[in-house]
């Protein structure tokens, strides 16, 4: 039976969304999934009426709830405290990453919006100086996070799928969607990223997402 609705936007589109539903899956908590398609005329109205910061990802769990996909990652960390690496050390870079992920990154963000239909297809413009930096960080991050504390697993934590990563997830998928050239340890890092099994998942559903869904905006960036 379900114990309440995760309210999240276009799979192919929205990151925040796959960073709340990662942790939502990997934590097993039994909520439906309500997908409210982004850029639409009424996609504004459906989400304020539906979550109390008028944005996705919003988690209603039991009598819980939650917005924004950091809080509800940490939600998802008490039920299931394996979602944080055990060692403090870990733990606290972990969170660290986590954090400067979600306030940082803008350049990334705004010039390569997520699109998983986009299949490396390199931007036509040379990157900008924002871009290279935040590129150049976020490989540096994975490369630190894999040799201090990755040992024989694929993670940046080692074998378990953490906060960490689902942070990262939308980066990887950008990467991957936007050709981006990255180190060899950031390299394997992707791969193994994109074929975990809940994110070969989410990119399985967006591909089912109906065509009317999608957003020319997205779609014709060169
Ligand atoms: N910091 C927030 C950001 C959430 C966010 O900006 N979500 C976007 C979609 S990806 C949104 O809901 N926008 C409102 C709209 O499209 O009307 C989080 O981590 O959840």
């Amino acid at each position: 039976m379900s114990e309440g609705r995760l309210v999240i936007g276009t799979k192919r589109y929205s990151s925040w969304s796959l960073r709340g539903w990662l942790p939502v899956r990997l934590a097993g908590l039994s909520v439906s999934e309500e997908v409210i398609p982004l850029r639409q005329p009424d996609s504004s109205v459906r989400i304020a009426h539906a979550s109390p910061n008028a944005k996705v990802p919003f988690l209603e769990h039991r009598t819980v709830k939650v917005w924004d996909s950091l809080a509800i990652a940490e939600y998802c960390a008490e039920l299931k405290p394996e979602l944080w690496p055990e060692n403090r050390d870990a733990r606290a870079m972990a969170r660290s990453i986590s954090a400067e992920m979600h306030s940082g990154f803008q350049g990334v963000r705004s010039a390569m919006p997520m699109n998983l239909g986009r299949i490396q297809r390199p931007l036509k413009e040379p990157l900008s100086e924002a871009v290279t930096k935040d590129i150049a960080r976020i490989d540096s991050i994975w490369a630190e996070a894999r040799h201090r504390f990755g040992g024989e697993g694929a993670y940046l934590f080692g074998h378990s799928f953490t906060n960490a990563d689902v942070a990262f997830a939308p980066i990887v998928a950008r990467f991957l969607s936007y050709e981006v050239d990255v180190s060899d340890v950031s390299r394997a890092y992707i791969e193994a990223v994109r074929r975990h099994p809940l994110v070969e998942r989410w990119y399985e559903e967006a591909e089912g997402e109906p065509r009317e869904w999608l957003v020319d905006a997205f779609e014709t960036i060169e």
